[in-house]
């Protein structure tokens, strides 16, 4: 085994260099192209968003764990590693020492991301969806650990909510018992991913990416900077999935999860692959949309913050 002490995280050089000068960078998670988005598709997605981050004037930092190393920032080779091989495991927090150990190759959930990316010095992340309390999670204990991570972890995660695969009010609940911020960002209600209204109000409402800086400089002065604050980005009216489309394919889905007997960290893979293939692809299309946007904002609110 390798000795991970020394050579366990690795930062880019333009990430480093952009972290040094005070400049912008966007951490990137890694399980949505190796385990959230369909093949061959991803790794050409996983391109677009880092583009996405570089139009909105910030560098891209996409993490993962290639070769038993946590890369922040990823060169094409790495990319291709986490897009294609099927060696790639989906790692939270606690995976990351696990696959390091062994030399593996992993990709970082929201959890393992945010980790990573706060240790690099990174503070703003863009991904699609949170992890969250699934159904049924009162007899299977099945909450997602990115709601404990964020809880630890002062990263300011921009997302378009959570999918309603979860249960969406228990998911919020955990966000306000864990002391994690949901801004939403030109709404005043939880995006469901697909949709731009889960179906709850939110407390703070934001409109411009200053006010979200303005929140992370305020959260880093009172000290309540332990946890995340999630910023919450609804997928545009025009770009949603039909909601009558949504809900026959989530019925569906839940079924054959419980039907097929998944469970743990497969559930939610088993559930974004059901709905990209009832949908013939619609609901990859909107998920592309809605990650490639959330990058973009990502990227404005860490110019605002750098700017502060
Ligand atoms: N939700 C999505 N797409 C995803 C994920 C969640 O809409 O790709 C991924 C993210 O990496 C998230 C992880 O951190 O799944 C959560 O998995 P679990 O529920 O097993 O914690
Ligand atoms: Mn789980």
């Amino acid at each position: 085994m390798s000795d991970p002490s020394t050579s366990a995280v690795r930062i880019a050089p333009e990430v480093a260099d952009a972290l040094a000068a005070g400049g912008a960078v966007v951490a990137l998670e890694s399980t949505i192209i190796s385990h959230g988005l369909p093949r061959p598709d991803n790794l050409d997605v996983a391109r677009r968003i880092e583009e996405a981050v570089r139009a909105g004037g910030a560098v891209p930092a996409t993490i993962a764990v290639v070769d038993g190393v946590a890369r922040v920032g990823l060169d094409d080779a790495a990319l291709e590693v986490v897009g294609r091989s099927d060696d790639v495991v989906k790692v939270s927090v606690r995976d990351l020492a696990v696959v390091a150990a062994r030399g593996g190759h992993g990709a970082t959930t929201v959890a393992a991301t945010a980790h990573l990316a706060h240790r690099a010095g990174i503070d703003l992340f863009a991904t699609g969806g949170l992890g969250g309390v699934h159904r049924e999670a009162a007899t299977t204990w099945d909450e997602s650990a990115d709601l404990v991570a964020l809880s630890r972890t002062p990263v300011t995660v921009v997302c378009a909510g959570v999918k309603s695969i979860l249960d969406v009010g228990a998911t919020l609940e955990r966000l306000e018992t864990l002391g994690i911020a949901v801004l939403g960002f030109g709404t005043n209600r939880f995006p469901g991913f697909y949709l731009p209204d889960a179906g709850f109000d939110l407390d703070w409402r934001v409109d411009t990416e200053a006010d979200v800086a303005a929140v992370i400089a305020a959260r880093r002065s009172l000290g309540t900077d332990d946890a995340a604050i999630v910023v919450a980005n609804p997928v545009a009216p025009e770009a949603a999935l039909d909601r009558g489309l949504h809900d026959r394919v989530l019925a569906e889905g839940l079924t054959a999860a419980e039907s097929a007997g998944v469970r743990g960290k497969d559930v939610t893979p088993f559930l974004l692959a059901h709905f990209h293939e009832a949908t013939a692809g619609e609901s990859l299309r909107v998920n592309v949309d809605l990650v490639l946007a959330n990058a973009v904002l990502a990227a404005r609110i860490a110019v605002a913050a750098a700017a502060r």
